[in-house]
C-alpha cells in the first residue's frame, strides 16, 4: 500500500515539475521494497527456525524420547537462530545514508532543505551549521530532535526553533551528532528509509580523522557541496583524500552550487563550467581513482539550491513562481538538480 502511495507522490511530484515521468519505480523504491521483503523473508524464517529450536529442545531434555535428538543437533539450531538473529537486526537498520561535506557557506544545509522541499535545517549567516545533523523520516506526524546519550525526544515546531536549540547547546560541538526526526507524511524522499547527513565545513576543523571514523563509515553516499564561485579548496579535497583512504572507492558526487552566479556573466559561463569540471573530473578520477573518466561526468552537477528550494516551497504553498524562480537559466539549473536527485537514486 505504501508502496503505491510513494509512486502516486513521485508521479505528482514530477508532474509538477514538468519533468519527464519515468512510468516505473526509482532505483532507489525498488531498493526499499526489496529491503522490505527480504527482511519479511528473515523475520518468518527466524520464527520458524525458533520454534525448530524449542522442539528440538523439548525433544533432548525429554528422556522418554532419548537418542531421538542428541545435543550436537540441539547446539546447531541454536546457532542458526543467533546467526537469523543478527541479519534481521542488521536488515532493520539499514538506512542508505548520505553525507553532505564541504566549505562553510557552499551550501549544505540548503542543498538538503532542497532536496526535503522544506526549510528543515537552519542554513544562512547567524546559522553556520555547528555540529553533525542527520535528518531522517518518522511516523510521528511533529518533528522532533535528539541529542547525543540522551533519549529525550524535544520538539522543534520551526526551523528557527531548531537553529536555537542549537546554538543555545553550549555541550553540542563539531564532533557531535544530533538527529533531526521529520514527519515522513511532509516529505516523499525520507519515506524511503534515507538518512541525509549535514555536516561542519570542512574548513572548520582540525579533527577530520575522527570524523570520518564517526560519521563516514557507513554513509552510502557522499555529496561535496562546492562552491562554483571558486576553486575546490585543498581543505575539501584533503577530506575526500582522506574519506577515500579508509573506504574502497566510495561514491561520491560534486556539486558545483551557487550556479546562479553564473547568469551574471553569461559570457564567460561555458569556459567556467568547463574549467570547474576538468578539474572536477581530475580530482575523481587521477586524485581519487573513484570512478573513471567515461563515468566521471556524470557525478558532476552545476546547481542552485537556493533557487530549488524557493521554487518548490512556493510550488508547494501554491504560489506561483516569482523573483528567484525566473532568473536567466533557472529551468535548466533546475533541470539539472532534478537529475542530480536521479543518478543518485540510482547509485544505491
Ligand atoms: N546565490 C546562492 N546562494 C546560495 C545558494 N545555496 C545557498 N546559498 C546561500 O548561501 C548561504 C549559506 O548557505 P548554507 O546552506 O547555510 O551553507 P552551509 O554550507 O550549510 O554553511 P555552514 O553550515 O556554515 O557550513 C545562505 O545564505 C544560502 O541562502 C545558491 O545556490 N545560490
Ligand atoms: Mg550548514
Amino acid at each position: 500500500m505504501c508502496y503505491t502511495r510513494q509512486y502516486r507522490h513521485k508521479r505528482s511530484l514530477n508532474i509538477k515539475e514538468g519533468t519527464m515521468d519515468h512510468g516505473d519505480f526509482s532505483p532507489l523504491k525498488r531498493f526499499v521494497v526489496a529491503k522490505k521483503k527480504i527482511s519479511t523473508v528473515f523475520e518468518q524464517l527466524l520464527d520458524y527456525v525458533k520454534e525448530g529450536s524449542e522442539f528440538v529442545e523439548d525433544t533432548f531434555r525429554n528422556e522418554d524420547l532419548a537418542q531421538i535428538a542428541i545435543e550436537d543437533q540441539l547446539v546447531q539450531i541454536q546457532s542458526y537462530t543467533g546467526k537469523l538473529a543478527v541479519i534481521k537486526e542488521v536488515l532493520a537498520r539499514r538506512h542508505m545514508k548520505v553525507a553532505f561535506f564541504g566549505r562553510t557557506s557552499n551550501g549544505k544545509s540548503t542543498v538538503i532543505n532542497a532536496m526535503l522541499r522544506d526549510r528543515v535545517l537552519p542554513s544562512g549567516i547567524g546559522h553556520t551549521t555547528n555540529c553533525f545533523l542527520s535528518v531522517e523520516g518518522t511516523d510521528e506526524d511533529k518533528a522532533f530532535l535528539m541529542t547525543e546519550g540522551s533519549e529525550e525526544e524535544k520538539s522543534v515546531k520551526t526551523v528557527n526553533q531548531l537553529a536555537h536549540a542549537l546554538h543555545m547547546d553550549e555541550s553540542l560541538d563539531a564532533g557531535c551528532l544530533v538527529k533531526v526526526f521529520w514527519p515522513k507524511t511532509k516529505c516523499a524522499l525520507l519515506r524511503d528509509d534515507l538518512v541525509l547527513m549535514d555536516s561542519p565545513g570542512t574548513d572548520v576543523t582540525t579533527q577530520l580523522d575522527s570524523w570520518i571514523d564517526k560519521f563516514c563509515l557507513d554513509a552510502d553516499v557522499f555529496v561535496l557541496v562546492a562552491n562554483s564561485e571558486s576553486t575546490l579548496m585543498n581543505t575539501e579535497k584533503h577530506f575526500f583524500h582522506k574519506v577515500n583512504e579508509r573506504l574502497s572507492k566510495p561514491n561520491i558526487f560534486i556539486l558545483n552550487n551557487r550556479w546562479d552566479a553564473s547568469a551574471s556573466e553569461p559570457e564567460y559561463m561555458e569556459d567556467v563550467r568547463k574549467q570547474h569540471t576538468d578539474r572536477c573530473v581530475s580530482f575523481l578520477v587521477e586524485e581519487l581513482k573513484v570512478v573513471d573518466r567515461v563515468q566521471a561526468p556524470n557525478r558532476i552537477f552545476f546547481v542552485s539550491a537556493k533557487e530549488v528550494l524557493n521554487s518548490r516551497m512556493q510550488r508547494a504553498q501554491g504560489m506561483p513562481e516569482a523573483g528567484g524562480a525566473l532568473a536567466e537559466g533557472f529551468q535548466e539549473r533546475l533541470k539539472e538538480f532534478q537529475s542530480f536527485e536521479r543518478t543518485f537514486e540510482a547509485s544505491f
